[in-house]
Formats: structure tokens, C-alpha cells, sequence
């Protein structure tokens, strides 16, 4: 006799793989990693993101490469402080990369109603790594294929951190719509040197 599989014996495709290059981990921060941090970046002096006279509505702290007035990321000589290296090892780690090739940390805190318009991080902004705090956020990527826009789409959980490398970096463009409750973001990125 032959038995008809059940639904659930199916495999099942799914419907927005993530692209190349990126990948997410849950769990990277423990909770009391998470308040401690947290503690830390309410005492930042957070400015309001502006680009090219754009304001967002979200605030941004950065350390390390800045980047210029035109976008382009610049060399300060600075690296990535104290507070944040314990952080910074264990991002490196979950991404195989080396620590001393994350040369520009931002925090990012949105408010309730906050997020991020759709964009891609230019060079020389190699691999981005993020770890979300507080609150989750839709993670949503996106690429033009032909006349249409091929989508994918992860939950970013608090304490979760992912990666974007090669094309998911250099191909797709990511954005976060309004967030429901605040949210912290501290994003990691290697430099290429010139
Ligand atoms: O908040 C995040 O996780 C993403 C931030 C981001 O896309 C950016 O800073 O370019």
C-alpha cells in the first residue's frame, strides 16, 4: 500500500531565502549583556542623522571611520572604543573576520515610529555586522531583477546579530520600516584600505 505524505512530510521551499553573503545569528548578547549595554549607550550624546542636509528620525553615535560630508567614509584615526570591544569580539567571532578589519562602529537608537529608508552601504564599507538590542525589527532586503524587486525579509531579534557580506552588501539594498518600541542598533563594518 502507498502512503500519500502528509503536509507536513513536504518539504517546503522557502519563500524569501536571504540572499548570498548574509547571514543571522540568534542569541549573540546574553540578557545582562543586553542591560549592560544598553545602560552604556543611554549615555551617549546621540546626534540626529542627517546626510546631504536629509534629516532621519532615528540618532546615531559613531566611532572610528567617520563618515564625510559627501558620504564617503573617512580615516580619524580613532578606533573602536572600550565600551564597545567586548561587543566587537564576539561579533568578529560570529563572523569569522578579524577584529582589527572593523574599523567604524555606529549605534543607532530608533525611537517608537523610527527606521530606515532603503539604501546600500557604499564602499569602502566592505562587511556590515549589526546586533539589535531592546526591541526586534523586520530586516527587509531587496535587489532589482529585470522590472521587478526580488525581496527577502528576516525578524531581527533583540540580542540577535547578522551580516551582510558581498552581494547581499553589494547588491541588494536593505531598510527597516518603523519600529514599534525602541531599538538599539550597534553596526560594525570594515574599511578596504585604499
Ligand atoms: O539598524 C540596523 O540594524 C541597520 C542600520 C543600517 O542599515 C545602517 O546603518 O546603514
Amino acid at each position: 500500500m502507498t502512503l500519500q505524505p502528509s503536509l507536513f512530510d513536504l518539504p517546503i521551499a522557502p519563500r524569501n531565502p536571504l540572499p548570498e553573503g548574509f547571514r543571522y545569528q540568534a542569541g549573540l548578547v546574553t540578557p545582562q549583556e543586553e542591560r549592560d549595554l544598553v545602560a552604556r549607550l543611554e549615555t551617549l550624546a546621540f546626534a540626529p542623522y542627517e546626510h546631504l542636509g536629509y534629516l532621519g528620525n532615528r540618532r546615531v553615535a559613531a566611532f572610528g571611520w567617520r563618515r564625510g560630508e559627501d558620504g564617503t567614509m573617512v580615516e580619524t584615526g580613532e578606533g573602536v572604543p572600550d565600551f564597545l570591544q567586548p561587543l566587537l569580539a564576539k561579533v568578529a567571532a560570529f563572523t569569522g573576520l578579524a577584529i582589527e578589519s572593523f574599523r567604524h562602529a555606529l549605534v543607532t537608537e530608533y525611537a517608537a515610529g523610527a527606521g530606515i529608508g532603503w539604501h546600500r552601504d557604499r564602499p569602502p564599507a566592505v562587511a556590515i555586522a549589526g546586533v539589535s538590542l531592546l526591541s526586534p525589527c523586520t530586516f527587509r532586503l531587496r535587489r532589482k531583477s529585470g522590472e521587478a524587486w526580488e525581496r527577502a525579509s528576516i525578524t531581527a531579534e533583540p540580542r540577535s546579530a547578522y551580516l551582510m557580506s558581498g552581494p547581499s552588501r553589494s547588491a541588494w539594498q536593505h531598510s527597516i520600516p518603523p519600529v514599534e518600541a525602541l531599538r538599539y542598533s550597534v553596526t560594525f563594518r570594515t574599511v578596504a584600505r585604499p
